[in-house]
């Protein structure tokens, strides 16, 4: 009986030093984390980020680019908010940054129209807006400070500069060159510009026949979806011109189950935008046939504006990252090897 009494009188008091020393560690840690925060807030640059989405490999790469720069380290405290490729998520995130009066908003705009009202209210708290990725179509372009990006017109000019040396390649350039183009984000400036681009080399060849253009939203979903569209509706396409890796990867999956062959060596031309290491590997392979890269690696060019504007230097209005197109003739193992994304 006692050995039972005294066994449970310390099992009590065991419990009781446990709870006490819980309590004082719990509370502690807590002042801590809040201090913490309270110190972080005061004593770095504090930038709210609004990134459209999370659809593509591309953007994953983008939103780590972005989340590795704005570091504490780096002096940062980094608010991110993924708008899920809602323009009113976007709109909300940057009201709310506008309310925690945070020193810099950067966002990737989701489209090119609609951001007026809210450009205009940033610019009425005082708070500077950088542009990342995308670009937004505004009549005052006073609204944001800059803009870090890819020339997409280019891009799609540079697609369609290499389809007229391959097909001069091929002894194809003066034949009837069926093509079906799936597009990005209706309105994105990615969209936009790449469509334009390749329009513009296009428009020179009349043996170009563009069958037909569909939004594939960025994703190998709908890539898959509106690829086996188009090979229900046209028997004899010759070339796919995908506006973004994504896409292409649905889109090869539709031909290849559809029995036709795609690549250097296929009867379907393959090219792509963005140049993920994934899709690197199938130009490796001759499954892509050309590559044109968007350089998702902006947040080193973010972190640069936002020092030189913290130091009072002008900015430009404009920032290019720097794009290479990729074909079986230069991804090279080591250029696999060295690839961050
Ligand atoms: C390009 C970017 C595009 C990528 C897609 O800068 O806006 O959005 O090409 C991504 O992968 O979805």
């Amino acid at each position: 009986m006692f050995r039972k009494r005294s066994y449970s009188l310390i099992v009590v008091g065991l419990l009781f030093v446990m709870t006490m020393a819980l309590l004082l560690y719990g509370s502690r840690l807590f002042t801590n984390i809040e201090e913490e925060a309270h110190m972080t807030q005061e004593n770095r640059i504090v930038v709210g980020v609004s990134q459209l989405g999370s659809e593509s490999g591309w953007r994953t790469a983008n939103t780590e680019s972005v989340q590795n720069a704005f570091t504490r380290h780096n002096g940062y405290f980094l608010i991110y908010n993924n708008a899920r490729q809602k323009q009113e998520n976007q709109l909300k995130a940057i009201r709310s940054f506008i309310s925690q009066r945070v020193d810099y908003i950067i966002f990737s705009p989701v489209v090119e129209t609609g951001w007026e009202t809210v450009l205009q209210e940033a610019k009425q708290a005082g708070i500077p807006v950088i542009l990342m990725d995308r670009n937004v179509d505004v009549e005052d372009e006073s609204l944001y400070v800059t803009c870090v990006g890819s020339d997409f017109e280019e891009e799609g000019e540079k697609a369609g500069r290499w389809l007229e040396r391959e097909l001069v390649r091929q002894r194809r350039s003066s034949q009837s060159v069926n093509i079906v183009i799936l597009t990005g984000t209706e309105g994105s400036s990615s969209q936009i510009g790449r469509s334009a681009g390749f329009a513009a080399v296009a428009d020179r060849h009349a043996n170009w026949n563009i069958l037909e253009e569909k939004c594939a939203e960025f994703t190998s979903t709908k890539g898959k979806e509106v690829m086996k569209t188009f090979l229900k509706r046209y028997p004899d396409i010759d070339v796919v011109v995908s506006q973004n890796d994504d896409m292409t990867f649905g889109a090869i999956e539709a031909i290849e189950e559809s029995g036709r062959t795609v690549g250097v060596d296929g009867d379907i031309i393959i090219l792509s935008f963005d140049a993920v290491r994934g899709a690197l590997d199938m130009v490796a392979d001759g499954v892509i046939n050309v590559d044109i890269e968007c350089n998702p690696n902006q947040g080193e060019y973010l972190l640069r504006v936002i020092d030189m504007l913290e130091a009072g230097e002008k900015v430009e209005k404009k920032y290019y990252v720097e794009e290479d197109i990729f074909t079986i003739d230069n991804v090279t193992q080591e250029l696999l090897q060295e690839r961050t994304y």
